[in-house]
C-alpha cells in the first residue's frame, strides 16, 4: 500500500474503533489489531519517526510487521505505510521483529531481527530520505549465526551506536549455563559485524535467562542499561560505568511498577533529550482484545535522567502539556485522617491530574480514580509512605469479567521534608503515574458508565492537598 491508499485505511479502521470507550485518545496505538514493541525510534530532520511491532491482521500477536507513524511534536501522529514486511523466502520470513534506525552519515538504516528458516539473525534495511520506502539489503543477514557460547535460539533485537573506533551493537541473548545477556559486536561499515563478548551478565534467579530488547546510551556522565528479561517479563535498568567496552552496573531497579509496560526503546533528539516509549500490554483477557479488535498501547513519551540519587528518572515529555483543555483547581484542603474528599465537580476518562500533597502524618496517601458514585468499581492509587511504596489497586477497577483484579507496585521511598506530587494520566484504559522520578503504567477498564469521578484521602493520619490541577485532555487523533 502506498502512503495515500494506507493513510485511508488507518483513517477508516481509527473511524471504526473510535466509538470503543476504553480505546485511548492521546497514547500512541496503530489503527486496529495488534501492537508491541516501539522499534526505530528516530528524530530524523525535525520529525519523531515511531516504528513498531504491528500485527495488521488480528489483535493478536502473529506475522509480525513494522508500523510506522511520524509526529512534529511527540503528541499528534500520523499513519505511514508499513515500513518493513517479510519477504516469502527469505530471512525474515517468518517476521520483521524488533530493532533500531541509525543515521550511517546522512542514510537512514534499520537493523532489525529477521526470523526465518534459519532461526532469527540481524537483518538491515536502507530508507529514503522520508524515512517511508525501505530496501532490504541483499547480504541480508548480517551475521551467520550466534556466537557458541551463546544459546543458539534467542539472537534478537539491536542497539547500534558509535565511538571513535567504529560501530557497536549489542544483541539481546542468553549465555549457556550462565543467564541473560547483551553480546557486543563491532563494525567498520554496519555491515561486517566481529563478535566481542557479553558486555555484562547478571544473576539468571533475578535476571532471567534470555535479555530482550536491550538499550545502552550515555546519560549525564555514567551509561545505561535496560533490558526486558525473560522468563520475569519485566524491564529493568542498570545505571553504570563503561570502559574497555565492558559495563559495570553500580545500580539497577525496576522501570516501571505497574507490570504492564514492557519492551522499551530510547532515542535522543536534537535537543539533547533522551526519550522513551514502551509498550503498555492489555489487563484483560484474549477473548475481550479478540472483541475490541486492538490490542496493545505505546507509553507516552518519557524523559529520563540521572535523579541526584544516581537512579535513573523518568518524567512525562513537557510536550503533552498542549494536550491539557480546560482545568479546575484546588488548593489547601485539610484531609481528615480517614475521610475521603470527593473532587466535586471533577469527572471524566481522560484526565492529566497534577496533584501536590503535604503527607502531614498520613501512614498512606490514596488518589482513588474512576470511582462510580455506588463505590461498586474505583480504582486506588496508593502511596504507601510508611513502606515506601507506590501502588495500583486494580481489585475493584471493572465488574466486566475477563479484567486483571490485583495489586501492582514497586518501591518509591518519601523525599524527606517533601510533598508527594504525583501526575497522572488517564487515558479511558490507560493510567500513567509519574512520582517522584519513578513511573506506574496500567490498565483498566471500568464497566459501569458513570465510573469517572476522583477522590482523595488520608489514612492513618491527616495530611493537606496543597494544590490539584486536573485538566481535560484532548485526543490526537481525530475520530
Ligand atoms: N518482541 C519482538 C522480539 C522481542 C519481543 C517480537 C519483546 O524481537 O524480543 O515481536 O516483546
Amino acid at each position: 500500500m502506498d502512503t495515500q491508499a494506507f493513510t485511508e485505511f488507518a483513517r477508516a479502521e481509527r473511524a471504526r474503533l473510535a466509538g470503543d470507550r476504553h480505546r485511548p485518545g492521546y497514547h500512541f496505538l496503530p489503527p486496529s489489531n495488534w501492537l508491541n514493541d516501539p522499534n526505530g525510534l528516530i528524530h530524523w530532520r525535525g520529525r519523531y519517526h515511531l516504528f513498531y511491532q504491528y500485527n495488521p491482521d488480528a489483535p493478536h500477536w502473529g506475522l509480525i510487521r513494522w508500523g510506522h507513524a511520524v509526529s512534529d511534536d511527540l503528541v499528534a501522529w500520523h499513519d505511514l505505510p508499513l515500513a518493513l514486511v517479510p519477504t516469502p523466502g527469505g530471512p525474515d520470513e517468518d517476521g520483521c521483529w524488533s530493532g533500531c534506525a541509525i543515521d550511517a552519515d546522512g542514510q537512514p538504516m534499520l537493523i532489525y531481527t529477521g526470523v526465518g528458516a534459519a532461526g532469527q539473525r540481524p537483518c538491515a534495511a536502507f530508507g529514503d530520505d522520508d524515512l517511508v520506502v525501505w530496501r532490504k539489503h541483499p547480504g541480508n543477514p548480517l551475521i551467520a549465526s550466534p556466537p557458541p557460547e551463546a544459546h543458539q535460539r534467542d539472537f534478537r533485537d539491536h542497539v547500534v551506536w558509535r565511538e571513535a573506533d567504529g560501530w557497536y551493537q549489542l544483541l539481546g541473548a542468553g549465555l549457556v549455563g550462565a543467564g541473560g545477556t547483551a553480546l557486543l559486536y563491532r563494525s567498520d561499515d554496519l555491515l561486517a559485524w566481529e563478535y566481542l563478548h557479553p558486555l555484562c551478565t547478571g544473576d539468571p534467579a533475578t535476571m532471567g535467562d534470555m535479555w530482550e530488547c536491550p538499550d545502552f546510551f550515555p546519560l549525564d556522565g555514567r551509561h545505561v542499561l535496560i533490558f526486558s528479561p525473560l522468563p520475569q517479563r519485566q524491564t529493568l535498568w542498570q545505571v553504570g560505568r563503561y570502559a574497555e567496552h565492558r559495563f559495570a552496573p553500580e545500580r539497577g531497579d525496576l522501570l516501571d511498577l505497574g507490570g504492564l509496560f514492557y519492551a522499551p526503546q530510547s532515542f535522543h533528539d536534537s535537543a539533547g533529550r533522551r526519550l522513551m516509549f514502551g509498550w503498555i500490554q492489555e489487563g484483560r483477557d484474549e477473548a475481550s482484545q479478540q472483541a475490541a479488535g486492538w490490542s496493545g498501547v505505546m507509553s507516552l513519551p518519557r524523559v529520563l535522567s540521572l535523579l541526584p540519587d544516581g537512579r535513573l528518572g523518568q518524567a512525562p515529555a513537557p510536550e503533552l502539556e498542549r494536550l491539557r483543555g480546560p482545568a479546575q483547581h484546588f488548593e489547601g484542603i485539610p484531609l481528615a485522617a480517614d475521610t475521603p474528599l470527593r473532587l466535586e465537580g471533577v469527572r471524566g476518562d481522560s484526565l492529566e491530574i497534577d496533584i501536590e500533597i503535604d503527607p502531614g502524618d498520613a501512614a498512606a496517601l490514596v488518589l482513588r480514580l474512576r470511582c462510580s458514585p455506588d463505590g461498586r468499581e474505583h480504582t486506588d492509587l496508593i502511596w504507601d509512605r510508611t513502606a515506601g511504596r507506590l501502588e495500583i489497586d486494580r481489585r475493584a477497577s471493572s465488574l466486566a469479567a475477563g479484567t486483571q483484579r490485583d495489586i501492582q507496585g514497586g518501591v518509591c521511598p518519601p523525599e524527606p521534608g517533601q510533598p508527594l506530587r504525583l501526575r497522572v494520566f488517564l487515558d479511558r484504559s490507560v493510567v500513567e503515574v509519574f512520582a517522584q522520578g519513578r513511573a506506574l503504567a496500567s490498565r483498566i477498564y471500568p464497566e459501569l458508565p458513570d465510573s469517572l469521578g476522583i477522590e482523595l484521602a488520608a489514612r492513618g493520619g491527616g495530611a493537606t492537598l496543597r494544590a490539584a490541577t486536573v485538566y481535560e485532555m484532548s485526543s490526537t487523533w481525530t475520530h
